[in-house]
């Protein structure tokens, strides 16, 4: 049942860089790559059932969106003329918006209305080359409404072409009716909605939002307990806005990633890079927000933490969908090399999820997700400032579309 792809570029991202792989030929088997290389260098005895001609085209990893927050009712357009107007983010979410106020209208959106808004921004992600996507909870902020929310993001991985990855975030911000209580509102996350949750199948892992706007490093250490006691994998907004310490925490429970990190620092890049904490970089939040501080990129490359990249796509600080303006923006912004960009939506993103033994590489023994692109050359991915680049997307060897 092998499938030859062949006449294309191979850009395998093998150990994160380019590894480019001119006039390339892939085995596919099982949805998996059986062999890769230079087609000259094909063996004879490989059995081949079909071919495919990539028409001279670039081929890389499948992308992989590992931050996002695409299911939610309502949009958020009038904070964004209020913050044109100079009211800031943290002022409009102590007043009664921000999160809070997609959370009402997550809570009012039934499973339909949902799945309908965010089919149709996950479909704008797909078509420029994504192929696996994270999605948090976290707009819900009770029990009913958070597996309503993990619900349609499962939904979406069944029905569209795509791997969801999910994440539990019901610490993202104090829902209204527990005001004042934040110890108590921990406790329901950790007794009640997260042990609900995860026995229901619809956790991934878990993740929370340390910030003087939602919960403390006390607060979280709660939540990374519990999500330890249920044997789940943890992730962190942390020293998005200020340094509170998210990132040691983070470090302290394996955690998967740190997300945004524009106040850590050297300290925080050495603890991630001994716990294996991938730092995922959301240059459009810090875009929207304009913010001033840049994440430490040199501190980063310095202790060799893998910087992933991501949309973190939601209606407050990100309403961005697009992956590869994200690499564009990181270059702009915040100096990455085109090549550190792709890097961070192929293998550093897998390590974010925890799936880079599986994906985000063209490497033998990984799953055949890919993207042949109309380019001519790698830095390409990461020139244009948005538009779209015509694609083909594989998923496990089989096209789903064009
Ligand atoms: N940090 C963010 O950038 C998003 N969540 C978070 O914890 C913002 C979410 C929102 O404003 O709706
Ligand atoms: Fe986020």
């Amino acid at each position: 049942m092998n499938q030859l792809w062949h006449h294309c570029h191979a850009i395998t991202m093998a150990g994160g860089s380019y590894n480019v792989i001119e006039n390339a030929a892939l085995v596919i088997g099982d949805g998996r790559i059986v062999w890769i290389g230079a087609e000259a260098d094909l063996p004879d005895d490989v059995a081949v059932e079909s071919r495919r001609d990539l028409g001279g085209r670039w081929l890389t990893p499948g992308l992989i969106d590992c931050h996002t927050h695409l299911v939610f009712g309502g949009d958020r357009s009038g904070e964004f003329e209020q913050r044109l107007e100079g009211v800031d983010y943290e002022t409009i979410a102590r007043q009664g918006g921000g999160i809070v106020s997609s959370v009402r209208a997550t809570r009012e959106a039934d499973f339909d209305t949902l799945y309908a808004s965010a089919e149709a921004r996950a479909q704008v992600l797909l078509s420029e080359g994504v192929t696996t996507l994270e999605i948090k909870s976290g707009y819900g902020l009770d029990l009913e409404s958070e597996r309503r929310m993990l619900q349609v993001a499962r939904e979406l991985g069944r029905r569209l072409p795509v791997t969801v990855h999910t994440t539990c975030l019901a610490a993202h911000a104090l829902p209204p009716e527990y005001a004042g209580r934040g110890d108590d509102y921990i406790d329901l996350v950790c007794e009640t909605i997260l042990p609900t949750l995860a026995a229901e199948g619809l956790v991934d892992a878990v993740d929370g939002f340390c910030e003087g706007i939602a919960f403390s490093p006390e607060q979280i250490r709660r939540v990374f307990a519990a999500a330890r006691g249920l044997g789940l994998p943890v992730k962190l907004h942390a020293e998005q806005l200020s340094h509170l310490g998210g990132c040691q925490l983070a470090a302290e429970y394996g955690a998967l990633s740190a997300d945004h990190v524009e106040y850590a620092d050297v300290d925080d890049a050495r603890a991630m890079a001994d716990s294996g904490t991938a730092a995922v970089l959301l240059p459009g939040a810090f875009l929207t927000l304009r913010e001033a501080q840049s994440p430490p990129i040199a501190a980063f490359r310095e202790h060799g933490v893998p910087m992933a990249l991501a949309t973190d796509l939601n209606p407050g600080t990100s309403p961005v969908m697009s992956l590869r303006l994200m690499m564009n923006l990181a270059c702009t912004l915040f100096r990455l090399t085109p090549e550190e960009a792709l890097a961070g939506v192929t293998l550093n993103a897998a390590k974010a999820l925890g799936v880079a033994a599986t994906h985000g590489s063209l490497e033998v023994g990984k799953v055949a997700d890919a993207v042949a692109w109309e380019i001519g050359g790698p830095a390409e991915l990461a020139y244009w400032l948005g538009g779209q680049l015509p694609v083909t997307r594989f998923k496990a060897g089989a096209v789903v579309d064009r």
